[in-house]
């Protein structure tokens, strides 16, 4: 359960999507969400994430500086990675403002912003949960963001070049 107390605020957060589109490919896509916010909210209002600066395994340092998994976390939100026909080539991106990934709600293990290149056969998490890392200061300023780049697109141009 979310706990705020006096210290704690919360973190106004936007989704947003990035997504490359080809005219001779079929369309790739890909979309993050966040539990608890439907895809009607994932830009107005956003949704919410409490700034993790409380201390729920009790081992006096605040959670959000805990690196070594928190027991008893709870307040880290998960989010669903998606990603469609990519014929396996090009880069997912994720990026985020203002926020933390890890691998699992205890904070096990971060996952830092970075991109996944498919024809290297990396591939992205399909969820990941997600930690406020410091109070709003505007709201929705903080991001969380995925896309999607296709190498070779768009395609060059290909003059040929002739004497004059
Ligand atoms: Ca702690
Ligand atoms: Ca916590």
């Amino acid at each position: 359960m979310l706990k705020l107390g006096l210290t704690s605020v919360v973190v106004l957060l936007t989704l947003d999507l990035t997504v490359a589109t080809s005219d001779v490919w079929a369309d790739p896509w890909v979309n993050v969400t966040m539990d608890g916010v439907s895809d009607a909210n994932e830009e107005s209002p956003g949704g919410y994430l409490a700034h993790n600066n409380d201390d729920d395994d009790s081992d006096s340092v605040t959670d959000v500086n805990d690196t070594n998994g928190v027991t008893g976390e709870d307040n880290l939100v998960r989010i669903t990675l998606d990603y469609g026909d990519t014929n396996n080539v090009g880069c997912i991106g994720l990026g985020g403002t203002n926020v933390r990934f890890w691998t699992s709600a205890s904070k096990t293990t971060e996952v830092p912003a970075q991109r996944w290149y498919l024809a290297r056969g990396q591939t992205p998490p399909h969820e990941l949960w997600v930690e406020g890392v410091t109070v709003s200061s505007a709201g929705r300023d903080a991001e969380i963001k995925m896309s999607y780049i296709r190498e070779g697109y768009p395609p060059p141009m290909r003059p040929t070049t002739m004497s004059s």
